[in-house]
């Protein structure tokens, strides 16, 4: 655990491992938000407030559903970054599992205005969304 903790650093992101994300594979019923998807990995967030307003706090209410049988290591890493500026950010979110597919991450906060990207790894998926933030 140590060294997995260890190889996650120099992200500012939020890793949560032991993570059962849905019960079996079955057709993706998510909660109304904005949904990414894979060919195996369906999630839907939004985030508290809806409206991300820049040097504030933010929480994001995430659900995820496997959308085929295969294999994704339960592992569950959450970050954002600016993509034209190279950066990520100040904060680093935490993330606590609610059951059934559900996480609650807060401590979020996007210092400047622009555009975001919010990135979700599942295991070996991975789902990015991008936001205007003004
Ligand atoms: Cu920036």
């Amino acid at each position: 655990m140590e060294k997995r903790r260890n190889a996650f650093q120099r992200h500012a992101g939020a890793l949560i491992g032991a993570i059962c994300f849905c019960g079996a594979a079955q057709a993706c019923e998510l909660p109304s938000g904005r949904r990414l998807e894979t060919e195996r990995v369906a999630l839907s967030y939004r985030t508290e407030p809806s409206k991300i307003v820049v040097g504030e706090h933010f929480a994001l209410e995430l659900a995820v559903c496997r959308k085929q049988k295969a294999e994704i290591r339960n592992e569950i890493n959450l970050d954002a970054h600016m993509p034209e500026h190279r950066h990520g950010m100040n904060y680093r979110p935490s993330v606590s599992a609610l059951g059934s597919g559900r996480f609650r991450s807060e401590g979020w906060l996007f210092h400047m205005p622009g555009r975001w990207e919010f990135v979700f790894e599942l295991g070996s998926e991975r789902l990015a969304d991008s936001v205007l933030v003004e």
